[in-house]
Order: structure tokens, then C-alpha cells, then sequence
């Protein structure tokens, strides 16, 4: 399955569409245990976080803060065994392993389930919050459950940003737990959306600038995201490598 224009597409690009690399058969079980967690996020094994829209907003006096509805989760693939399958379905490894050499890990998952009306996730780097070594050494998997356009927030990435390192980040102020990188002295390339139909999944490096904009629908956006370093690479922040959420080699 893994060619090596790929591979090369990756290294100058910072990130690589694979279209449709899991059919309806092979997205029915994610789908379906994704649903009951919607319904009821209380059947997550013990473990597993959920975030909810208005969690992530500075101003816990206005309106957006008490917003319920569910946005994310974190290591589900740690504890939940429908995602651990997922995590090492061999087509989805096969990729990795293309990427990053034959021994690998799930260092750590998510899902970002965007609802109608869905925030925006502004432009990021993964290594920003994850900061392993070598810096080459994370790729994440975002894996489209959905549809995913450009009206309900597809992925969209700035073309060879990851050929910069980890920039320096200040806190946004409405919603401090994202990392906005300064890219001020930077020429960067201009920024690519990319909408995918459910079942690609789409390959980035952990450097590489991204971002995507609110679902305007009124249906869901949903995706799961998983971060897979070489097996010897850490994070500096000493508690993530305690937190990994799948050995895989
Ligand atoms: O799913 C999204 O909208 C954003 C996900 C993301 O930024 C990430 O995988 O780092």
C-alpha cells in the first residue's frame, strides 16, 4: 500500500491525503461506539476525557462557556478496544510505518467531533503541545468519519511549514488553551484546504501548520486523530510520556 511518492509528497509537503483508505465496512464499528459516546459519554471506559465546547473558552461568565455539547475526547485508543483496533488496523500502519520507520507507537489519540455550529480550531502546530524528540519523529492521523468539507470545517495546511521547527506560541486570549504560533518573520506558503470524503485519512507532520475553520452545517464533523511517534521518541514534558496510549512495536 505505501508508495514511495508518498513518502516524498510528505517530506516537502508537510502532510499527504490518502482518499478513502477505510470503506463503510471498516468505519461502521467507530462509528457506531462514537455514537454512544455522544449519546452517553458515561459508557467511555475510565480514562477516557471528554471536552465539551464551552471548556475551552477564557470568559466563564458568558454564554459559549456553558455550551454542553461534546467536542473532543481524549484516549479513547488507550482504553477502548473498537478504537484500539482502528489505532492498528494494518492499512493504517502500513502508512505510518512508511513515514516514520518500522517501530512505532500510538503516543497519544483524540477525536475532534465538530457539532453544527462548531468552533474553529485556529492555525497550530501538534508538536506545539506535544513537543517530542526528534521533532521528525510524530505524525498525525486524522481520520474523516464524515464527510469533510470546506462548509463544515475540513482540515486546511500551510504547504512546507514543518521545514521550520516549533515556532514560539503566545496564549490566545478568548481561549487560552490554544497555541498561536508566531510566524511573523515567515514567507509562508499559501494555506491548502482539503475536503475528504469519510475514510480518508490524511497523514501530517507534527510541525506542520493547520488549522479549520467553524461547521456551518447543521450535521456533525467527525474525526479521529492519532498521533504516532517512532517507538524510542519523547515528549520533553515528562507526564505525556507517561500517558501513551498504544505500545505498537
Ligand atoms: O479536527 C479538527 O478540526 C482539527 C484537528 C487538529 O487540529 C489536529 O489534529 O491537530
Amino acid at each position: 500500500m505505501f508508495v514511495d511518492t508518498m513518502k516524498s509528497f510528505y517530506d516537502s509537503n508537510g502532510y499527504l491525503v490518502v482518499e478513502g483508505l477505510f470503506g463503510e465496512e471498516e468505519l461502521g464499528p467507530i462509528r457506531r461506539r462514537t455514537d454512544e459516546i455522544v449519546e452517553c459519554p458515561e459508557s467511555a471506559p475510565e480514562g477516557v476525557s471528554i471536552g465539551r465546547e464551552g471548556d475551552t473558552v477564557g470568559d466563564k461568565s458568558g454564554p459559549q462557556a456553558r455550551s454542553k455539547t461534546i467536542r473532543g475526547t481524549a484516549f479513547l485508543a488507550r482504553f477502548d478496544p473498537v478504537f484500539q483496533d482502528f489505532a492498528r488496523h494494518p492499512k493504517m500502519l502500513a502508512i505510518v510505518r512508511g513515514l516514520l520507520g518500522a517501530h512505532i507507537k500510538l503516543f497519544r489519540d483524540q477525536m475532534l467531533l465538530k457539532p453544527p455550529g462548531g468552533q474553529a480550531k485556529p492555525l497550530h502546530q501538534d508538536q506545539s503541545y506535544f513537543r517530542v524528540q526528534p521533532q521528525d519523529g510524530l505524525v498525525t492521523a486524522w481520520c474523516a468519519l464524515d464527510d469533510a468539507t470546506l462548509e463544515n470545517g475540513c482540515m486546511c495546511y500551510v504547504p512546507g511549514s514543518q521545514k521550520y521547527g516549533i515556532f514560539d506560541v503566545t496564549k490566545d486570549p478568548e481561549r487560552p488553551v490554544h497555541h498561536i504560533p508566531d510566524t511573523r518573520d515567515i514567507d509562508l506558503n499559501e494555506p491548502v484546504q482539503c475536503p475528504v470524503p469519510a475514510g480518508s485519512v490524511i497523514f501530517h507532520h507534527g510541525c506542520t501548520l493547520h488549522n479549520s475553520k467553524t461547521n456551518d452545517t447543521e450535521t456533525w464533523r467527525r474525526a479521529v486523530i492519532l498521533h504516532y511517534t517512532t517507538k524510542t521518541a519523547a515528549s520533553e514534558t515528562e507526564r505525556l510520556n507517561r500517558e501513551v496510549s498504544l505500545e505498537i512495536d
